[in-house]
This record gives C-alpha cells, structure tokens and sequence, in this order.
C-alpha cells in the first residue's frame, strides 16, 4: 500500500431510514413531514417518485447486507424512522418497526458490520409538525424520549449513535431557503429550530449517559463546509469567518466544546434575533457534549466581502454579511455541479485537532453524486471511474491528517445504494450499487469492486 489506513479503521457507508426503505405504507408506520409534502406537491422536486418504495431496503434488507459484506463493509450507517418507530411521534410504539430494526441490526451483526445508528436524518414525524416541529419545545421532550427508547430497544447491540444527521440542513431548508418543509423563510424560526435542536441533541446525550448504554459512544454527524475567503484582505477575512459561525460553529461548538461562540451570539444579539433559552438551558448544552463527531463532507464554500450593504429592510439573513465567490479554475463535479475539493477533508481534520480537542471522528459522508449514471454502463456494469479518482483524492487528504495526528476512525461513502434524495428523486446517483427503480435489481458499480480491495488491505 502507498497509504496505509490505522488498524480498525471504519470503511462502509451510509444511508438514512426515508431514502432507503420504501414502505412508507407499510408495517405500521406514521407519515412523516417527506410523505406528506410529497402527496400534497408530487411536483415540487420531487419529479412525482415519492419516498414510498425507494430502494425499498424494508423489505430487501438481507440481500443488501449481503452486498454490504461483499464489498467489504466492516460498519454501516443507518437510521431510524422515529415515524416508523413511533408512528405518532410520541405515545405508542409499533411492534412491527421494533422487530424490523432488530432484524436489520441482527443480520449487520451476524455478518460482521457494525451497526452505526442515527436517530435523526431530517423526518420529522407529521403529527409533531403539525404542532410547529423544532420550534415547539414539547417536541424537543418527545424527542428525547424517542431516543431513550430506541437506546432501550437497541443499545445492547449498537455501540455507536448518533444523534443527529446535519441538523442545520433542516433549519437552511425549513426556515431560510426554501427546500424542505414546512418551507417557511424566517431566521428568528430559524434561531429557535437550530437552539432546540442542539439543546436535543444534549437532551438525548443525557438520557444515553443515564441508560448507561454499556460501552457504547454517542455523537452528532456534522456538514461541515470548510469556508475559505477570496483574498487575506480584511473584509474578504471577516465574511469568510461570519460565513464559518453561522454554518458550522453553530452547531460544531456547543455539540463538541458545549458553547456557542461570542462572536455568533453578539451578531444575532445585535440583529434581535435571539433564539428563546431557559435557564439552565446554556449550561445543559455544556454538561453534554459527544463523545463522537461524524462528519460529511461535500464542498467548501468560497465566500468574498459584500459587494452592496443589504436592505436593511428586507428580512435578516446570513448571507447579510458575506457574498459567496466562484473561485477561478476550481474543479467541479462535471456531472452534478457541486465544487470538488479534496483537501477540504484535510483542513477540517487539522481544525478538529487544534481546536477541537482533537475528538474521535470519522468520515460519515462524503461522495459523487451523478446524473444519467446509465451512460457509464459496459458489460452490465456502471464503469465509475470517476468516482474511484473522487475518493482515492479525499482519502490521501485523509491520510495526511491522520499522519499529522488527526483522530479521524474511519470513512463512509455517501451512499451504499442508489436512493432517493429530498430535493431531487432519483436524479443524483450516489452508491456502490446500483439500483433499477423498477425491477429493484442490484448491481454493484466498479468503485464497489475497488473498495473492497481497499477496505481488504486497510489502505491502497
Ligand atoms: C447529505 C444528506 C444525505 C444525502 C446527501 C446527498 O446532505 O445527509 O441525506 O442526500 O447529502 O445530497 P443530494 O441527495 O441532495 O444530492
């Protein structure tokens, strides 16, 4: 090997309960915010292939584990449906999910994968929704206890949880930008959301420590979207850094250091636009801080000085402070349309070690998403060979740092199979395997053939 991985490190990959499953109808479960939202607007994005049969892991789970071990998994990540679970969010607990996921969980087990198990991956049950969601603090309890009862449930056989999967995505989506339900554009909302969010993150850390789930960690999986400036000019500087807080230090200081950093609450202080925080609330979030960080990495962002001073008239928003910036020359992804920029895998883990206690972490998503995948197809088999090259790039980043002393356990791909996606169906094709939506036949792609060897020699 030319790079060589620490003993036991982590390869395998990642999905979540809605893209995965299917059977949205089935087994019991309640409707979350993604059923609705697709039957009410089939159109939106959604291209009319809603969340109800996917890839239908619900039903086909065993012979996808198998593929999992195939391609030599040691660990996998999904999540629960807490609508699944839970079908109204609180109250009842559908036998028919608990024993699907044991099953799920067992069959990992059983074929040597470890389970990684995250409680939250954007679908938040309808019936909470509809009494406002994260901004209603009831539903911060209801999530807590949701969580105690998956660590009851489960916590015997998985070591590993996480508590949430990228929580700002849902305040972006549901309360600034525009794409996820319930699609409203307010930032106080978006304060409000974000706050019970971290503060039920610690909540369900807090009941994990009470269950004394044996040995097992708790976490959070984190975007994190490393902000590089235009130039060291000072205004270049300073948005580059606004864009930092508002993005990332947001959620990765109080989940990892257990506070919010000064110069974030001075901006929002100075903007009215303090989220509401009950005593006791700060202090809390910093008696219960993970043990275990995930991060998914996508692109940078490329941030420059305000060219206008906003409309102080118009509605308060991040983007107030800084103005994104298209690098000259940068590589994009020529099938999707996102930034790639390997070393951006490099500056998060160096960033984690200096000023983040150097916390174990991991790679929980990183990938290549491809459109009209079919036309890479060859002998019955999609030829990826770009996406080869894409995590053959990050990983070299990775194991610089890892070198350099970065505390980083493992890495998971974004995505073990071809899934549905919140904004845009089937469109972008992320996995190993592929999937006919149709047939629902399996076949893996040549990067599955590739990381098999990797994960087989622990490097390349
Ligand atoms: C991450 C999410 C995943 C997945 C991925 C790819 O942000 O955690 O759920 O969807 O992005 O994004 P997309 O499907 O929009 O291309």
């Amino acid at each position: 090997n030319e790079y060589t991985f620490p003993k036991g490190f982590w390869w395998g990959s990642a999905t979540s309960a809605t893209q995965i499953e299917g059977a949205a109808n089935e087994g019991g479960k309640g409707p979350n915010i993604w059923d609705y939202w697709y039957k009410k607007e089939p159109n939106r994005f959604f291209e009319n292939v809603g969340p109800e049969k996917t890839s239908d892991f619900y039903h086909l789970y065993k012979e996808d584990i198998q593929l999992m071990k195939e391609i030599g998994h040691n660990s996998f990540r999904m999540s629960i449906s807490w609508s699944r679970l839970i079908p109204n969010g609180k109250g009842e607990v559908n036998e028919e999910a608990v024993t699907f996921y044991n099953n799920v969980i067992n069959e990992l087990i059983d074929n040597g994968i470890e389970p990684f198990v995250n409680l939250f991956h954007f679908d938040m049950p309808l019936k909470l929704q509809q009494v406002g969601g994260w901004e209603n603090r009831d539903v911060v309890e209801a999530y807590a206890d949701y969580a105690e009862i998956c660590f009851r449930l489960f916590g015997n056989r998985v070591k590993k949880w996480f508590t949430f999967n990228e929580p700002i995505v849902p305040v972006e989506g549901g309360y600034l930008y525009d794409f996820h339900y319930p699609n409203i554009v307010d930032f106080k909302k978006a304060a409000q959301v974000a706050f019970h969010t971290v503060l039920a993150s610690a909540k369900a850390i807090e009941r994990f420590r009470k269950e004394k789930v044996s040995d097992g960690k708790i976490g959070i999986i984190l975007n994190l979207t490393p902000s590089y400036p235009r130039s060291q000019n000072p205004y270049d500087l300073k948005a580059s850094r606004i864009a930092d807080l508002f993005f990332n230090r947001s959620f990765l200081d109080p989940a990892v250091l257990g506070e919010y950093p000064e110069e974030l609450i001075e901006i929002l202080r100075e903007h009215g636009q303090l989220p509401v925080v009950q005593d006791g609330d700060l202090e809390f979030i910093k008696n219960h801080t993970v043990d275990l960080l995930g991060v998914n990495y996508y692109q940078p962002r490329r941030v420059k000085a305000k060219e206008h001073l906003p409309n102080p008239y118009s509605p308060f928003m991040p983007d107030w402070f800084f103005d994104n910036y298209e690098m000259p020359g940068r590589k994009m992804n020529p099938y999707r349309g996102w930034e790639i920029y390997e070393k951006g895998i490099y500056d998060i883990m160096i960033n984690l070690k200096e000023n983040y206690g150097n916390i174990e972490s991991f790679i929980s998503e990183n990938g290549m998403g491809v459109q009209n995948e079919e036309r890479f197809l060859k002998d019955g088999m999609i030829h990826d060979d770009y996406r080869i090259e894409f995590i053959k790039g990050h990983l070299q980043w990775l194991h610089k740092a890892i070198e350099e002393g970065a505390n980083c356990k493992g890495y998971h791909l974004w995505t073990f199979m071809d899934n549905w996606s919140w904004c845009n169906a089937y469109k972008n094709r992320y996995g190993f395997v592929s999937v006919d939506i149709t047939t629902q036949k399996r076949s893996l792609k040549k990067s599955a053939l590739w990381f098999k060897q990797v994960s087989h020699n622990n490097g390349f």
